[in-house]
């Protein structure tokens, strides 16, 4: 399989590392919006344009697509990117380092990446265009929305539900059964042990709300 990358930067980085490592498919192309990485090269893999190029690349054989733009809060720029490729008629490429474990009893959607040492256990679901980021855990039965983020190290505990779009900051931890809403935003090293409201951002230990700490000192 031939596949492009959208997005040049440090997550494209550890993206081809990984296609590479599962010997899945090619990188042919990466597409970045920075003109001037334009006819530069990232790994190995050529720069040869910017979004408007995809139809041509469709065109010249490659089938395959992976978002390479990471996210740290906001993970629109992802889902429109994802949605514009697939709307080219380009098939999101599922990866997955071939040191990460993924159940044959999970579910993993198309575009969603699972990085080195990451797990995805039993029972679980995983939408399309996630982020499983390094070392990261996901126990069984939890269910992962559309362009969500796990990062670096976060781990969730069996049956927990996150909403589409929301981020979980690197190092976090989710108690079992809890409910993270769309688009919420969960701050690096947080322990939550409540659900999380729809596109509210939580920090510390336990994890709050963000207003809580407004005007506040907190170290
Ligand atoms: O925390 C970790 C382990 N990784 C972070 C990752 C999750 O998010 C990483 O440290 C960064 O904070 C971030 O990685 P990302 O998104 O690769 O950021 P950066 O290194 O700044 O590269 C972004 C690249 O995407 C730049 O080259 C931009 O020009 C390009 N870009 C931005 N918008 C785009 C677009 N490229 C395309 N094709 N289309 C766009 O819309």
């Amino acid at each position: 399989m031939r596949c492009v990358v959208l997005g040049g930067g440090g997550h494209a980085r550890v993206v081809i590392d990984a296609i590479q490592a599962s010997g899945e498919a090619t990188t042919v192309a990466i597409l970045d919006a920075d003109r001037s990485r334009w006819g530069t090269e990232l790994q190995g893999v050529p720069i040869t344009g910017g979004d408007d190029q995809l139809a041509a690349v469709l065109a010249s054989g490659v089938t395959h697509f992976v978002v390479g733009i990471g996210s740290v809060r906001d993970t629109g720029p992802r889902r429109r990117l994802f949605e514009r490729a697939s709307a080219c008629g380009l098939t999101a490429l599922l990866v997955r380092h071939p040191s990460a474990v993924s159940s044959p009893w999970a579910r993993m959607g198309g575009g969603s990446v699972l990085l080195a040492n990451a797990v995805v256990n039993a029972g679980a679901t995983v939408g399309e265009n996630v982020i499983v980021n390094t070392g990261a855990i996901v126990e069984h039965d939890c269910l992962i929305g559309d362009h969500v983020h796990i990062a670096t190290g976060a781990r969730l505990a069996s049956g927990v539900r996150v909403g589409m779009g929301a981020h979980v900051g690197a190092g976090a931890v989710v108690r079992q059964q809890i409910v993270i809403g769309e688009e919420a935003v969960v701050g690096a090293g947080a322990v939550v042990v409540r659900d999380v409201a729809p596109r509210t951002v939580v920090v510390g230990v336990p994890a709050r709300p963000l207003e809580i700490w407004a005007g506040r000192s907190i170290g």
